[in-house]
């Protein structure tokens, strides 16, 4: 259905099928359904290589812990660029548990906002980490949303120390972000390394 063709998927499956029961029904139904206008697009997703904390863009999502004081990897990099006022803020925050997300701003970093975000630990798949890594993206989505970001960097959360191996994590978070309705307009996929590179690559 051209007509549809700027709105979000989800959104346009709905219209889709409203206007598919309206032609079954004829043409005389057409009058008492009013279609619901909605300004929601599915972001663009695109793959960069390189350092997440350089990135000018409203939001970049950090792959912390549950404590959200700092830690290695991506986080150690986050925390380093934005200063220790990141660090006092966060505290003020109490954690954040696994799946969830929470937003600072990114003080000294180009990005406007950190969105926190903590990752399952990965034990062989079957402890819900699935799910609780396609929540980490909505969570952090809907974070974006709420304080207007709509450009998203998104490092492969769980993918480091985390061990969550990169193709399933990825996959995961392709898939996630594919399925969530938001004002996000691009999502940027970060890798660090060949190997997460080249797993999204594969996806996108
Ligand atoms: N820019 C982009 N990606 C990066 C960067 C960077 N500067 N540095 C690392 N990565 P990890 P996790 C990639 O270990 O697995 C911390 O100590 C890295 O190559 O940072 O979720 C936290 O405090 C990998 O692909 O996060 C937690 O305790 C991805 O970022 C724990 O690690 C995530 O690796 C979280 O583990």
């Amino acid at each position: 259905m051209e007509v549809f063709g700027n709105i979000g998927g989800v959104v346009r499956r709905v219209l889709v099928n409203m206007v598919r029961a309206v032609a079954r029904r004829g043409a005389s139904s057409v009058t008492s359904i009013v279609l619901p206008v909605v300004e929601t697009q599915s972001p663009e997703l695109n793959l960069f290589m390189g350092d997440i904390t350089e990135l000018d863009v409203d939001a970049i999502v950090n792959a912390a812990n549950t404590s959200l004081l700092g830690g290695g990897g991506v986080d150690g990099a986050i925390h380093r660029a934005a200063g220790p006022e990141l660090l006092e803020y966060c505290r003020t925050l109490g954690g954040c548990a696994t799946g969830q997300a929470k937003v600072t701003p990114g003080f000294n970093l180009p990005a406007r906002w950190v969105i926190h975000t903590v990752g399952p630990v990965w034990r062989g798949g079957t402890s819900g980490e699935p799910e609780l890594l396609a929540s980490c993206y909505r969570e952090s989505l809907a974070r974006a949303d709420e304080v207007g970001a709509e450009t998203v960097a998104f490092p492969g959360i769980s993918t480091g120390v985390y061990g969550y191996p990169i193709e399933a994590a990825a996959a995961i978070a392709v898939e996630a972000v594919r399925a969530t309705l938001t004002d996000v307009t691009e999502v940027r996929f970060v890798a660090f390394n060949r190997a997460t590179h080249d797993a999204y690559a594969e996806l996108l």
